[in-house]
């Protein structure tokens, strides 16, 4: 690591308290006025460093950059597979892309893609999703033993994960929207898309990306997604250190994947229950072909959404756009 890097780590150590000048150039073994130097350029770079002449440097804030030490430092220890590599971009296509283009050339599962923005961001049947600074743009490589035809309980187990994660944080009431939404007042924070490269019978890799609305500036959205998207920092009230949210995110993916792996799909779909609000309340699922209308009454065993019509027959929906009818 270099001088700079240790001077950072040094100081985290000791957030909110002063480190003198002596300590850190005896600990680097540089000169004084090179450590100075340094804390300039931090400065420039976003930290709010304190400096006194008798006391030393103390670091009151981090700058909200992404970083893949600073990711793999926040989940260090309690992670067995999600994040074991992590790559982040300032600006890429999609961070889906980049994981299908990483996935074919072999990168293991649980290699992480993160961009601080995407300009073709993502969304499921060729919509867009809107990408702006701010946010969290993630991609997972998965490497599940399934069969393709259960490739979706990976969104649901993911929209588990990613609801969980956020509730328990955060203190906020955060649902599920069937099959990827993530709502907090019936409004989109945040989205799920999961793509995989996939033979009849195999699966070769699954990318699964997330996309969750932390501190952008909700004025950004066009006026037609504005109505019913909001952001992290609206339900809050105050901006959040996205390494934070990242950090527990990547935490419960990483539980609730193994859960998955080790038990099925059962303990997913109790909770997947627990958090969707819908399940029971009549809905109207608009898919590519047809709209149909009834009561959501659950999953069949592939992530798939069972709606009792008003004749009392069920249809099973695999794909498609709910809204709850009041
Ligand atoms: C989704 O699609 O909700 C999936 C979103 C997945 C985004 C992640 S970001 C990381 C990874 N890389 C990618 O390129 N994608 C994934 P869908 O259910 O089709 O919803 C898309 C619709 O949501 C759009 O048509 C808009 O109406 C609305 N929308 C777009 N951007 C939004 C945003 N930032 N917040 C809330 N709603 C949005």
């Amino acid at each position: 690591m270099d001088f700079t890097g240790r001077i950072i780590d040094l100081m985290k150590k000791n957030m909110q308290s002063f480190i003198s000048g002596e300590v850190l150039s005896r600990e680097l073994g540089i000169t004084r006025s090179a450590v100075w130097k340094r804390v300039k350029g931090l400065r420039t770079q976003g930290y709010i460093i304190e400096a006194s002449p008798s006391k030393g440097y103390r670091l009151l804030s981090i700058p909200d950059i992404l970083s893949s030490k600073e990711i793999k430092d926040s989940i260090n220890c309690s992670i067995q597979i999600i994040g074991k590599e992590v790559y982040v971009f300032q600006e890429i296509d999609s961070t889906n892309i980049k994981g299908m283009e990483l996935g074919d050339k072999g990168y293991s599962e649980g290699t992480i893609i993160l961009a601080e923005t995407q300009n073709m961001g993502k969304g499921r049947l060729g919509r867009s999703w809107i990408s702006p600074k701010g946010n969290i743009y993630l991609s997972v490589i998965l490497r599940p033993d399934i069969l393709p035809s259960q490739a979706p309980l990976i969104t649901l187990m993911a929209a588990v994960a990613s609801a969980s994660a956020l509730r328990n944080a955060f203190n906020i009431g955060v649902y599920i929207k069937w099959p990827n939404d993530l709502l907090i007042n019936s409004k989109k924070v945040g989205g799920i898309l999961t793509e995989m490269k996939s033979e009849i019978e195999r699966i070769n890799y699954i990318v699964l990306g997330i996309g969750v609305n932390v501190n952008m500036d909700s004025s950004l959205f066009p006026p037609d997604v504005r109505v019913n998207a909001t952001t992290l920092k609206e339900s809050v009230g105050r901006e959040l250190p996205r390494i934070e949210v990242i950090s527990v995110l990547l935490k419960e993916l990483d539980k609730w994947y193994k859960i998955f792996l080790n038990k099925g799909s059962g303990p997913v779909f109790d909770e997947w229950r627990r958090l969707s609000p819908s399940l029971g309340k009549r809905i109207k699922v608009m898919s590519l072909n047809r709209i149909i209308e009834g009561i959501a009454e659950g999953l069949d065993d592939y992530g798939g959404l069972i709606v009792r019509l008003d004749d009392g027959k069920t249809e099973k929906v695999v794909s498609g756009d709910v809204t709850v009818i009041n």
